[in-house]
């Protein structure tokens, strides 16, 4: 039953590229901005980055060594979330703003916490494309993710639906 406790479960890991845009940003429509992203699946979190540009993640990606792609994105993302040195010597204005899905170049650009969202695939309005998964956050964010191969939005489908039903009660 619902109310009863779950078994702690080993920590969900995964990584590819997949198309993605967010429809939807805390309950209110956003316009489309379909980008090929690093997703990363670990734990309850869903972290993206850009495909591009950064170097290293790709070339972790390509040698098969996910604990250091993902020490890389980490990285990255604690570069992008402080002003680097060079930068803060010269500037003294405010703190840049948040970094946006879509936005600026930093990495990871977004993350979403998958407890209490759900996961189904999309109608046929949501988009033209195929294999189109509807990913709805309880923070009231939407994301549609793609990918053009059957068996990769398959497998990420079904590791999403686990994900969101191991950690739904927590
Ligand atoms: O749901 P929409 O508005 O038909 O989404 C399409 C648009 O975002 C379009 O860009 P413009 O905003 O410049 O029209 C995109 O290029 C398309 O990819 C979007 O539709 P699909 O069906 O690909 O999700």
């Amino acid at each position: 039953s619902p109310s009863s406790p779950k078994p702690p479960t080993s920590p969900s890991e995964k990584c590819g590229v997949l198309n993605v845009t967010k429809i939807t940003e805390n309950g209110k429509k956003v316009r489309k901005n379909w980008a090929s992203s690093w997703t990363v699946l670990q734990g309850s979190s869903l972290l993206f980055a850009k495909g591009q540009g950064g170097g290293t993640s790709w070339s972790y990606y390509r040698s098969g060594s996910i604990p250091e792609l993902l020490l890389s994105l980490l990285s990255n993302w604690r570069r992008s979330v402080k002003p680097r040195p060079a930068v803060s010597y010269v500037y003294s204005g405010p703190a840049p703003p948040a970094t946006k899905f879509g936005g600026n170049q930093s990495k990871p650009e977004f993350t979403v916490d998958l407890r209490g969202g759900s996961v189904e695939w999309a109608s046929k309005d949501k988009s033209s494309k195929k294999h189109v998964i509807e990913l709805k956050t309880r923070q009231g964010t939407e994301l549609l993710i793609q990918s053009e191969i059957d068996s990769v939005i398959n497998d990420w489908f079904r590791a999403l639906s686990e994900t969101i039903s191991t950690h739904a009660w927590e």
